[in-house]
């Protein structure tokens, strides 16, 4: 079957296109190019059609429900679409859910990877040398997988040990290594790029930051896990996808990229500063909220603040190194930790819509 597409114009098959890193790379890329976008998503818990609701309708976009895990899922979607290029986000991603649940993790990251790969791989098999020349396929992947720094370790770079430490980090990793083995096997087209942690719209609640937000604007308590002074390196997910851009026009096969922005914060800066915003933004003065255990009408949101039992093998620090994504492909982010914090919460002010949603479980029927 040929594509129904202009021989020139790009397709991008985006996995995970519905999650939250993946949702932002399909707008901003349909915003800024001509291409045309295929979304992929098993819309399992943390999949939410509500994310793309804006592009369901356009025309150069097309929203696919498939589980990559499945084999031969996706034989007909590539077939139908033709896709220039893959950009690979489906994936869990919950390190706590993966402590109490890791077969989902081994299943979606490491089984869905591989059947991915093989249909890429058949299909790219079949394209006329013109064309597989340009394919590209980039495997999204995390710093997880190099394991914990300690407080004074050099950031990761691109070649730092593989030591994954939660089944998570473990399934990525696994997938990592496939990706790597199709590249050097088969020659498919593969690039990896490693981001440290991602922040920004349509963040699913169960991460640290989306959670603060919204337990703090529900006046519940704000879990902080242990001592509260792990460490992780926040990425504004809006740069993210632009150094995926870039990785996708300039990287070269066979090549990692490590992706960060130079932002380390311990979580309690990180769940302080949320409070602090709040503080301004929606004071709680008016309110009358009282705090959901001590029944005192709180003053401000720092009261809800409440250190709870460690995770599992938490892991103390992690840091980018992102010299050679910065030099190799000309990557600058744009935000700092500062800026993007509070364009996330504005978003979350703004759409208390998608919020309750969430809250309610209603955004597992939209678009079904
Ligand atoms: O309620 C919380 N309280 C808390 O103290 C939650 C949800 C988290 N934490 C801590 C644990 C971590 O030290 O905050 C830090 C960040 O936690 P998460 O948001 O769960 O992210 P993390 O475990 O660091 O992993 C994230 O970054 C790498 C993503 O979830 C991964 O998908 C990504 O690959």
């Amino acid at each position: 079957m040929s594509s129904q597409f202009h021989s020139d114009q790009e397709v991008l098959l985006v996995t995970g296109g519905a999650g939250f890193i993946g949702s932002n790379f399909v707008l901003a890329h349909l915003a800024c190019t001509q291409d045309v976008v295929v979304s992929v998503d098993a819309l399992t818990y943390a999949g939410n059609l509500r994310n793309l609701e804006s592009v369901l309708s356009h025309p150069r976009h097309h929203f696919e429900h498939r589980d990559i895990a499945i084999p031969g899922a996706l034989t007909e979607i590539f077939e139908r679409y033709r896709p220039t290029a893959v950009l690979h986000f489906a994936a869990e991603s919950h390190v706590d859910r993966s402590i109490t649940g890791p077969g989902e993790f081994i299943r979606t990251n490491i089984e869905g990877t591989y059947h991915l790969l093989e249909v890429a791989r058949q299909y790219f098999s079949g394209l006329s040398a013109d064309v597989a020349k340009k394919f590209r396929f980039v495997h999204v992947s995390t710093d997880e997988v190099y394991g914990s720094l300690g407080d004074h370790d050099a950031p990761f770079t691109e070649t730092h040990p593989y030591q994954p430490n939660s089944p998570y980090s473990a399934s990525k990793a696994a997938s990592d290594h496939l990706a790597r083995a199709w590249y050097h096997t088969y020659g498919l087209p593969v690039m990896i790029t490693h981001c440290s942690n991602n922040y920004g719209p349509f963040h699913f609640p169960e991460k640290l930051i989306p959670r603060v937000i919204m337990n703090a604007l529900a006046g519940q308590t704000l879990p902080i896990y242990g001592d509260g002074l792990n460490v992780r390196d926040w990425l504004f997910v809006g740069d993210h996808c632009r150094a995926l851009e870039l990785v996708l026009a300039k990287g070269v096969p066979g090549e990692v990229y490590n992706i960060g922005g130079h932002q380390e914060k311990t979580n309690l800066e990180v769940v302080q500063t949320i409070c602090d915003h709040l503080d301004r933004l929606v004071p709680l003065q008016n309110l009358g909220l009282k705090h959901p255990i001590r029944g005192s009408v709180l003053q401000s949101y720092r009261e809800l603040m409440t250190f709870v039992p460690d995770r599992l093998g938490h892991d103390r620090r992690y840091a980018i190194d992102p010299r050679k994504t910065q030099e190799e492909l000309g990557f600058v982010p744009t935000e700092t930790f500062d800026s993007g914090l509070l364009k996330t919460i504005q978003w979350y002010l703004m759409h208390p819509g998608w919020i309750s949603e969430i809250q309610d479980g209603a955004y597992r029927n939209f678009g079904r």
